[in-house]
């Protein structure tokens, strides 16, 4: 939180990993638009401004590359999170079983303890791509969870579709 008067701002970090669609979705987020993405190399990190209980809280999204070697990084940023999203890339099989540990291990963090979680489950465009109650039991949620706030979110970083639903429900974790 910030001054008394002044803004409440919050520090949020987007996790996931790499292709999951974290940075389309930062800018899609942040402008309505869909950019071209480069693999994240270091982090992208954008402002956006969204509102509370009639409030104005400004928010610091941290797009934190989601490369093995940046992985590494990732406890530096999640001191101050005030929320922690995480990207799950819904039409990738293959890769959820890395994804589950890649969670499993982020909400062990020590610095994330209690820390409100928004699993975005992206790429909801494609063709059977796992539906929210298939990632539910996929993460194992209610139990890795337990202890927290969370929400599962579907949307798609390129169409739109629930991306304005997710920032919503970013703000209303902010405690
Ligand atoms: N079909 C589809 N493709 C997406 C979606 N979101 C991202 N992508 C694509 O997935 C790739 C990786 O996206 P990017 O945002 O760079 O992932 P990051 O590594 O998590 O930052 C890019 O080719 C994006 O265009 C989505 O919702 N649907
Ligand atoms: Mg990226």
């Amino acid at each position: 939180m910030g001054l008394q008067g002044s803004k409440p701002e919050a520090q949020v970090i987007l996790l996931g990993l790499d292709n999951a669609g974290k940075s389309t979705l930062l800018y899609k987020m942040k402008h309505n638009m869909c950019v071209n993405t480069v693999p994240t190399i270091g982090f992208n990190v954008e402002m956006l401004e969204g509102r509370k209980n009639r409030k104005s809280v400004a928010i610091t999204l941290w797009d934190v590359g989601g490369q093995g070697k940046m992985r590494e990084h990732w406890p530096s940023f999640h001191q101050d999170a005030a929320v922690v999203v995480f990207v799950v890339d819904s039409s990738g099989r293959e890769r959820l079983e890395e994804a589950r540990k890649e969670l499993e291990k982020t909400l062990k963090s020590e610095q994330l303890r209690g820390r409100p979680l928004v699993l975005l489950a992206n790429k909801q465009d494609v063709n059977g791509a796992l539906t929210v109650t298939e990632i539910k039991d996929w993460f194992n949620l209610r139990k890795i969870c337990s202890g927290r706030d969370w929400f599962v979110q579907p949307c798609s970083a390129s169409t739109g579709f629930g991306v304005e639903e997710a920032f919503r429900q970013v703000i209303q974790m902010v405690k």
